[in-house]
């Protein structure tokens, strides 16, 4: 079944190309809906998104709120070595937890927080759809330790490796410490979002097993991120504890290594339209595992109201 939507779906962004890199128009809006007074963002944030690719909206939480979400991130967290399931991640040379997948599945809070209509309510207005969660994920970035997340545009593994067909997919990253411009921010390419970086490199089996600790296939040349932060320059998303940023899935973003004593930890929430949903990948022999792309439980979200509570 996977195999014939697979044929009926057109690959309007090829990548893994075996001998050269190439750039492309994006073929999708960015914003997909016309702002209104109805909109959960303002006329000038729905504009700023269009334009730059990400949004980035302070103080979305109160204070019980924040604390709830820090406890249960650093519960999570701690849990013993020797009990941690697949969709945890380590630091490539060490036993910090870098990543957890599947958040949403780890703690009913986290799953009530991916529905909040703060982060799913502005998704589907971004979107214009109704939206699921295709990825959900906390990266810990541990002070002292915390390594890089090299440039990327999510986009290119979604599409390549997952099989989303289009760029129709907005990530929601909630920020559960302070992120400062020193202990390894996201930063993003503002206008990156406009052009598809078809990447040089054909997937590897089980790619994934090495990209989560340091990603090296399905990413840019460096010739080309030059031009990039030349033409558009860099940015950088910093905020207190409780921002949201919301990014385009194809916005060129990494984030430097944390080498601060002050640990810099933040969920992301990855909303795809319903419209969107995955075929077989586009550049890999099989998809990722589950935890790592939603392709069994496409339920729609129903945003919901409201604060955010213990049990
Ligand atoms: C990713 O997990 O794909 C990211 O780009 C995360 C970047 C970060 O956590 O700074």
């Amino acid at each position: 079944h996977d195999t014939l939507q697979h044929f009926d779906a057109v690959d309007a962004y090829p990548t893994r190309l075996p001998d050269r890199e190439q750039i492309t128009p994006r073929r999708d809006p960015v914003l997909w809906s016309d702002w209104s007074e109805a909109a959960p963002i303002s006329r000038d944030e729905a504009e700023h998104y269009r334009e730059n690719g990400y949004l980035v909206r302070r103080d979305m939480f109160s204070p019980d709120e924040l604390e709830l979400l820090v406890d249960t991130a650093k519960h999570l967290r701690d849990t013993d070595a020797d009990k941690r399931p697949a969709d945890f991640v380590t630091e490539p040379n060490s036993d910090d937890v870098r990543t957890v997948f599947r958040l949403d599945e780890h703690s009913p809070l986290f799953a009530r927080l991916a529905a909040d209509t703060r982060l799913a309510g502005v998704a589907e207005f971004l979107l214009n759809d109704r939206v699921y969660l295709h990825q959900s994920r906390l990266n810990y970035k541990p002070g002292f330790k915390g390594k890089e997340f090299y440039w990327h545009s999510d986009f290119e593994t979604w599409h390549a490796e997952d099989g989303l067909p289009r760029m129709r997919a907005v990530s929601a990253s909630v920020l559960l410490t302070d992120n400062s411009s020193t202990n390894g921010p996201l930063m993003l390419i503002p206008g990156s979002q406009g052009e598809f970086i078809a990447c040089l490199g054909e997937t590897p089996d089980d790619n994934h097993e090495s990209s989560l600790k340091a990603q090296e296939v399905g990413v840019p040349q460096p010739d080309t991120i030059t031009r990039f932060a030349q033409h558009f320059g860099l940015d950088t998303a910093t905020g207190p504890t409780g921002t949201v940023v919301f990014f385009d899935c194809n916005t060129l973003h990494g984030s430097n290594g944390n080498i601060t004593p002050d640990p810099r930890s933040n969920a992301f929430f990855v909303f795809n339209a319903v419209t969107n949903r995955p075929v077989s990948p586009f550049a890999a022999s099989k998809p990722r595992p589950q935890w790592l792309a939603n392709r069994e439980l496409i339920q729609p979200i129903d945003p919901i109201e409201g604060r955010l509570t213990r049990g």
